[in-house]
């Protein structure tokens, strides 16, 4: 299986997290691609390939035109408006307020973000175009004909909406991979977000549109971030009507439980008829996950995948969240090897 990383993700390292009311070190940090990339070395993978660089044209297809130039300049406008720290948004168009996009930086960091614990930092653009890049390059190793590639993308993607950054994310590299397997020619594309998080950005991404089924396991809204999106109910609208589903599960639940509603996500992705699946690959439904309340052993992860590999279509899989960070590269590695021995 070949695997794609840059060494750009370097370039996005806020200091800061707003994490119950205190600042942090942000739980997304660089440390975590780095237990990934010595496990796929201790596991005889080969070397990870750079991805080149990305192609931009396809990111307005997933991305609001606006929402692209915001990110690309965000860091120069606010330095520029005479801001010391880092880009932490901190005012947001809330129910009953204009959904009018601002000219001041702030005002338009908050039209543009769905939470405030993602700081930008100056070189937060870069390593989000890079980390999009890996998932692109594994998009066209999969296209070329192999059955599996894996993209170590840093900072993931998954939270990223049409015209909303947060939850550490910037640009939706799974949502980008599916847009170019259906400008490659596919009918039909999947989705799968194992994450612990729901995939809101995705899911936005795709609500009305029927080529791309999008399919989430997820923390329930009730109890989990990011809390305004990821209900059962959500199935899609106008031509997207059945192309999303939903999985949210209460605290506690363990494999029994998160394998029955995989099992019926693959079901959904098959009976929608794909082509061609992006995994977006988080860990953090792992037991000792310090931020998430699923009950996932390590082994678990490894029979993820191969059920995934049940379904008999080529899988691209893109890293998303995972912070037990020790375990990360075991949990994702497993996933990818379950896959790979199925
Ligand atoms: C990103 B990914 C919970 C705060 C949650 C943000 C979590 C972002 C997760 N008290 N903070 O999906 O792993
Ligand atoms: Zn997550």
């Amino acid at each position: 299986m070949k695997t794609f990383f840059s060494e750009d993700h370097r370039r996005h390292f806020p200091q800061a997290e707003l994490s119950s009311g205190q600042f942090v070190t942000p739980f997304e940090r660089p440390a975590r691609v780095e237990y990934v990339l010595e496990r796929l070395r201790g596991r005889d993978f080969s070397t990870p390939l750079d991805p080149g660089p990305c192609h931009t044209g396809v990111l307005e297809k997933v991305h609001d035109k606006g929402y692209l130039d915001f990110l690309k300049t965000a860091w120069a406008d606010w330095i520029a408006a005479g801001h010391r720290g880092e880009l932490i948004p901190t005012m947001f168009p809330a129910r009953r307020m204009q959904q009018r996009r601002p000219n001041d930086i702030d005002g338009k960091a908050g039209y543009y973000a769905m939470a405030s614990e993602t700081a930008i930092t100056r070189g937060t653009w870069r390593a989000a175009l890079s980390s999009c890049a890996c998932a692109q390059a594994a998009q066209r190793a999969i296209v070329k004909g192999d059955d599996a590639a894996f993209a170590l993308c840093r900072p993931p993607g998954h939270h990223a909406a049409i015209d909303m950054f947060g939850g550490y994310c910037f640009l939706n590299n799974a949502a980008v991979a599916a847009q170019m397997f259906i400008d490659a020619g596919a009918e039909r594309a999947a989705v799968l977000d194992i994450d612990f998080h729901h995939g809101n950005g995705t899911q936005d991404i795709f609500y009305e549109r029927g080529d791309v089924f999008f399919a989430s396991l997820h923390g329930q809204p009730e109890d989990a971030f990011p809390h305004f999106l990821g209900y059962a109910d959500e199935t899609g609208q106008g031509a997207g009507e059945g192309a999303n589903a939903n999985f949210p599960m209460p605290p506690g639940t363990a494999y029994d439980v998160w394998s029955q509603a995989l099992d019926r996500a693959l079901d959904a992705i098959r009976n929608h008829g794909t082509e061609a699946l992006v995994v977006s690959l988080g860990t953090d439904a792992f037991k000792n996950d310090p931020i998430s309340f699923f009950k996932l052993e390590s082994d678990d992860f490894t029979d993820c995948g191969r059920r995934i590999a049940g379904l008999g279509i080529p899988a691209m899989f893109v890293m998303e969240g995972g912070y037990a960070i020790e375990a990360v590269g075991i949990n994702a590695v497993n996933v990818l090897e379950g896959f790979l021995n199925a």
